[in-house]
């Protein structure tokens, strides 16, 4: 074996272990946002504070949700996704500061293991407490210990977060309740004390002596993914009684070997290097971490932490059955949260899900398809009931999307035209990365049709028969107009999507030429007077305007219109627009660095891509590694992968591109894992600033040749079925 193939297989090993890949810190979290870790099973997820004397695991489940079909349009009305509780357990009377007699404290997240582990020793007794939500088991899953028999006592409560009265009974407690719009919900907690006794103590438990206790937490609402059934159907009792019935027959540790194996099984495909922190660093907690990196130190290992962070959220709160990642992932103590803590489909719902495919996450991506289909009926309701959207044949085919969306059919806001082809691409997307035909021929392709059949009822044909999209705007900047570059470029996308997905599948081809003439008529993006690429058909873009969106450059990323290789004349006019926009736009925010990353890196500009993810951690960040808008908003978390993604591996134009945009801080190093389209999964390392090896595997079972480019090389490679072919520095097969 070569030494690097070596250092690939080590890599599998040694980065993925859970020593390395872990936020931990040295007191307890007294901010919510800032500081306490989140943990989730895809559904249901909890944010765990590690106190000593009175421990807060404020929890969530994904659908509770206040609103419905919203069908103004008003986004006061839309509802908002709820808080639903917490489970307290408290020591002693008067919670003491903390974690004020507690030696060796020490609270941790392994992104591994998806286990968070709190440790200290008190009164001569070490104490463990660890905390999991398992998507197996589907409970949340929490366990004391203590080295001394008869150590672990405290009152534990659980509090609905909109005043509900908690029965105790037995060792169990649980509250029900239903909202305004008849959601019914309903929260359960067991628990499973081994010595010592559990007590109720009027709505709460009382623990006594206990040798362990096990705590059992399980909630969830009546939502169900079906208009037809208003989006309601049985009472949850049943099922999360059931829920903890199956979890309490399991010993503690089949149910964490059971979670740790279902989350490896996802996280464990990635491993990422690029550089060792120096030992120092590497020691200290993780808050004083990102001060020594906000102060300008270096420590690669902590962006590759907060690379593996952001796979390990959509891990933990994008997971069938369920709903998608929102604007907080699904971790939200409030019940009027920022923005209703809603899906926001201008720029951050999207972003939720670049790192999907690429960080081979493909079955996370699966959700934002479910809550799609489940939204279509509604969605054709209240296209059709605007005027915005009347045509003159009387049947308005298809659906548009207003800014913001709930779960229950419901828009708010300001209409986002082009958002349903954005929506399109993640579709097209899952199938380019994975190619699974079926489910483009199901899921897939009827969507993008329907869309296509949109876009054909409502573009406008200019003079000269050049199409545009009429009267939209390029969020959250400028006029509503004809033809804004961002609409253009989405319908673009849309319609060579769906000529692609009919070709893949031999349907419609008189309907797909159809679309391939309206594509090649569409306006497409002119450079303007200073060589920027125009945001609109007018030339009125200011040189001097840093706005954060930087819709214009969708072409460029997510989009494939504008390239280096392939359109260099716009790509250069769109890194004239980026460079102009500033580092961070008119306010740095959690998504902006991402998106710029990702722009930089498709533009080859890795110096560049790489400044982006400094700003991120250095501006962006917070002490847990949540990404802050701010507030705390977890766009930037999923964004900041992807953009990764794509400085280490483009395959967008159908060749597979390797470390299109290294920068200089990053001069060696391994990736494990990553994605491409076509169904390829692919190692790279490098050293020295140079590529020295790469495998790439053929996830299809089919032998495929592809163009291999890696700066000024290219090479053609085939790939066996089912194996990996490895090439040298100089893409020469091994
Ligand atoms: C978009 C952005 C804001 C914020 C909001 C949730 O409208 O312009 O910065 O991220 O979404």
């Amino acid at each position: 074996m070569s030494k690097l193939s070596c250092a690939i297989v080590l890599l599998g090993t040694a980065s993925a272990s859970a020593e390395e890949l872990k936020l931990w810190y040295d007191k307890p979290a007294r901010n919510w946002s800032a500081e306490a870790l989140p943990l989730g099973n895809g559904r249901l997820g909890c944010m765990v504070f590690g106190g000593v004397a009175r421990e807060r695991i404020q929890f969530n489940e994904d659908s509770l949700w206040t609103g419905g079909e919203n069908p103004t349009g008003d986004y006061r009305s839309m509802g908002a996704y709820q808080n639903f509780g917490d489970l307290l357990i408290e020591l002693g009377a008067q919670p003491q500061a903390e974690p004020r007699g507690a030696e060796g404290y020490e609270r941790a997240l392994s992104l591994s293991e998806a286990e968070h582990r709190v440790t200290f020793k008190k009164d001569g007794v070490t104490h463990t407490r660890t905390a999991f939500a398992s998507h197996p088991d589907g409970v949340i899953v929490l366990r004391w210990t203590a080295d001394r028999p008869g150590s672990i006592s405290g009152l534990i409560k659980l509090q609905g977060a909109h005043g509900e009265a908690t029965q105790a009974e037995g060792a169990a407690l649980g509250f029900t309740g239903t909202l305004k719009n008849g959601l019914a919900y309903e929260a359960r907690a067991r628990v499973l004390a081994k010595g010592g006794a559990v007590e109720s103590a009027g709505s709460a438990l009382q623990l006594r002596g206990c040798d362990e206790a096990i705590i059992l937490l399980a909630a969830g609402t009546n939502y169900v993914m079906d208009y037809a059934k208003k989006y309601q159907g049985p009472p949850p009792g049943e099922r999360l009684r059931q829920q903890l019935d199956a979890a309490a027959k399991r010993t503690y540790e089949d149910l964490r070997s059971r979670h740790v194996a279902d989350h490896q099984k996802l996280f464990g495909r990635v491993a990422v290097a690029w550089g060792e922190t120096a030992p120092a660093v590497r020691a200290l907690p993780t808050d004083r971490r990102l001060d020594a990196y906000r102060a300008g130190g270096a420590d690669p290992e902590l962006e590759a932490l907060v690379f593996q962070m952001g796979r390990y959220l959509l891990i933990s709160c994008s997971r069938r059955p369920g709903l998608p990642a929102n604007l907080q992932g699904l971790w939200n103590d409030s019940n009027s949260p920022p923005w209703s803590s809603d899906y926001h489909a201008n720029i951050n719902v999207q972003m939720n899900y670049w790192l999907a495919e690429p960080s081979n996450l493909a079955e996370c991506h699966l959700p934002l398809f479910d809550l799609i289909q489940s939204q279509l009926e509604p969605w054709r309701k209240a296209t059709q009931a605007d005027k915005e959207f009347k045509v003159a044949s009387g049947r308005t085919r298809g659906w548009a999307l207003r800014t913001s969306h709930n779960i229950c059919g419901g828009l708010g806001w300001k209409w986002d035209k082009t958002a349903n082809a954005w929506y399109c691409l993640h579709l097209w997307e899952h199938y380019a990365f994975g190619g699974d035909k079926a489910y483009l021929e199901k899921t897939a392709y009827p969507i993008l049709k329907e869309i296509c059949e949109f876009w054909q009822d409502h573009l406008k044909a200019l003079p000269d028969g050049r199409l545009v999209v009429p009267n939209a705007w390029s969020p959250e900047h400028g006029p509503d107009e004809d033809g804004v570059s961002y609409s253009q470029e989405i319908v673009w996308d849309l319609f060579n999507n769906y000529v692609a997905a009919a070709d893949a599948l031999g349907v419609d081809k008189a309907y797909r030429d159809q679309v391939a003439a309206m594509r090649d008529k569409l306006v497409t993006p002119k450079i303007g007077k200073w060589g920027q690429l125009q945001e609109w058909m007018v030339d009125r873009d200011d040189p001097k305007d840093q706005h954060r969106h930087t819709s214009h450059l969708f072409a460029v990323y997510p989009g494939r219109q504008i390239s280096v290789a392939k359109t260099p004349e716009l790509a250069k006019a769109a890194a004239v627009s980026l460079a102009a926009r500033g580092e961070a736009g008119d306010s740095r925010r959690s998504w902006t660095w991402p998106w710029r990353c990702a722009l930089w890196a498709r533009l080859g500009q890795a110096d560049n891509a790489g400044r982006m993810v400094r700003g991120l951690l250095t501006y962006n960040m917070l002490p847990n590694l949540f990404a802050n808008h701010p507030p705390f908003q977890m766009d930037g978390n999923f964004g900041i992968t992807a953009g990764i993604c794509e400085m280490f591996l483009q395959t967008q134009d159908g060749d597979i591109v390797l470390l299109p945009a290294l920068p200089k801080a990053w001069p060696a190093g391994r990736v494990r894992g990553l994605c491409g389209r076509g169904g390829f999964d692919v190692d790279i390392a490098w050293q020295d600033g140079k590529l020295t090896e790469a495998a790439i595997h053929s996830r299809l079972g089919q032998s495929a040749v592809r163009r291999i480019r890696y700066g000024e090389k290219a090479a053609d490679l085939r790939i066996p079925a089912g194996a990996a072919a490895t090439i040298n520095g100089d893409l020469a097969a091994k």
